[in-house]
């Protein structure tokens, strides 16, 4: 149900049956209203009696239900009802596997009802006797147990997160390139990592599928890149939604390079919009890598249409590459553009000590940078070519200078 269809696009609606269907719910009926929102219920009074004649177990509404119209509907009619972001979280708990995406979502949803359950203590107040002073109702008790199981919740994610920072740290001094998949739900990121890192992870055509990352290595000649799939967006995400996934978000902020999906053959104005909405909730994780916007399902269309869609979209799309997962196509010249778009690695000329450490540095060297020259002497002079925080983190262990700054750096690549 929504409040004005001059408002909200059809589009919008298109996608909140979606979200129904694949939530599990028939739909029974889709009541909309013209004139501007009720306040006791969202939907004037009568609207709510037309939906109640189908007799469904749950009204769904495209608003954001306030505390006390739930409350009032509940009431009055004895029909549950959710909103678009109940109905995105009953999805997100229905598709969370692992331990951290099941804190993810549980957090989320104590996020989103600890108000409820707050306006619920305030209104069952005002309906009480005047004076009257409750000593801790059921309400309130429940409560006390949502603000305690979140803080438990805050602190577990945070571990989750400094776990997730120090691997990523790790994989960068070891040479990794960190490159992740980010864009709207269903725009075919999960098949792109399929594709190009001959992977299995699930794809399917509903919205989010992907909730907890995976990660995978491509195999290129020059750098050693690994390719992290992630939990889609979608049109107004929360920023709750957002915080709560703050250690699996992580992947795309850390990202050296971040690729963001969207399906091309949407219709222009859907695409345009699924852009902004990327560009926003990348905003809002505080992302700032370099970005290569991907224009997948290319195999929908024909030559004029990627072309005109193309540009339809150049401002809201940098460095685009045009492919389809499905037929493989582009998908060789997108790994080229990543090859291209990486940060640079930089030359440098080092020495490490001719003791048994120099030497234990000097294999891992080999593991993680380009060795173009070593001369063994007293000190080991090695010429390379790789990143500078590896370089600097190598050059510390050994104690030879503590500055990269005062190494003899060649040129960048
Ligand atoms: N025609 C066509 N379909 C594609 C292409 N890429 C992906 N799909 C389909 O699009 C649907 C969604 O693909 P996914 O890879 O699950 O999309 P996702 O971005 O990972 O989605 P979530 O994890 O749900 O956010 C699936 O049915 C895919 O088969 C493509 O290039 N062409
Ligand atoms: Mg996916």
């Amino acid at each position: 149900m929504r409040e004005d269809p001059h408002r909200k696009r059809p589009e919008s609606i298109d996608e909140l049956r979606n979200l129904a269907r694949s939530a599990g719910y028939n739909i029974l009926a889709e009541i909309t209203q013209i004139r501007g929102r009720d306040r006791r219920f969202q939907l004037g009074r009568g609207k709510i009696i037309q939906a109640a004649a189908h007799e469904p177990d749950t009204l769904i509404f495209y608003n954001p239900l306030s505390p006390g119209q739930v409350y009032n509907i509940k009431k009055e009619f004895g029909i549950r009802v959710i909103d678009r972001f109940n109905l995105i979280l009953e999805i997100f708990a229905s598709r969370a596997t692992t331990r951290e995406a099941k804190l993810q979502v549980e957090l989320a949803r104590l996020t989103y009802e600890a108000p409820f359950v707050r306006a619920m203590i305030s209104l069952r107040k005002l309906s009480e006797r005047p004076g009257y002073r409750g000593t801790g109702s059921y309400e309130e008790a429940m409560y006390q147990d949502i603000s305690g199981r979140m803080a438990k919740i805050r602190a577990d994610l945070k571990g989750v997160e400094k776990q997730g920072d120090a691997r990523r740290l790790r994989l960068k001094d070891r040479g990794f390139d960190l490159v992740a998949l980010a864009g709207y739900t269903n725009a075919g990121k999960s098949t792109i990592l399929n594709v190009i890192t001959s992977e299995s992870v699930a794809a399917e055509d509903q919205p989010f599928t992907t909730l907890s990352p995976t990660t995978r290595a491509i195999r290129t000649k020059k750098r050693k890149v690994l390719l992290t799939d992630t939990v889609g967006f979608i049109d107004d995400l929360p920023l709750f939604l957002i915080n709560s996934f703050r250690s699996t978000l992580a992947e795309i902020v850390q990202a050296d390079l971040v690729l963001l999906v969207v399906d091309l053959s949407d219709p222009p104005g859907i695409l345009r919009k699924k852009l902004v909405s990327c560009h926003d909730a990348l905003w809002d994780c505080g992302s700032y890598a370099p970005m290569i916007t991907v224009l997948n399902k290319a195999d929908r269309l024909t030559k004029d249409e990627i072309i005109s869609r193309q540009k339809e979209v150049q401002d809201l799309a940098p460095n685009p590459v045009v492919v389809s997962a499905a037929t493989g196509r582009g998908l060789e010249e997108l790994i080229d553009h990543v090859l291209e778009n990486l940060p640079p690695l930089e030359e440098f000329e080092i020495e490490l000590p001719g003791t048994e450490e120099g030497m234990n540095q000097l294999s891992r060297l080999y593991e993680v940078a380009d060795l173009l020259e070593v001369k063994y002497g007293e000190m080991i002079a090695v010429r390379l070519r790789g990143r500078r925080s590896m370089v600097a983190r190598v050059l510390k262990r050994v104690g030879t200078r503590d500055a990269l700054e005062k190494q003899n750096h060649v040129r960048p690549d």
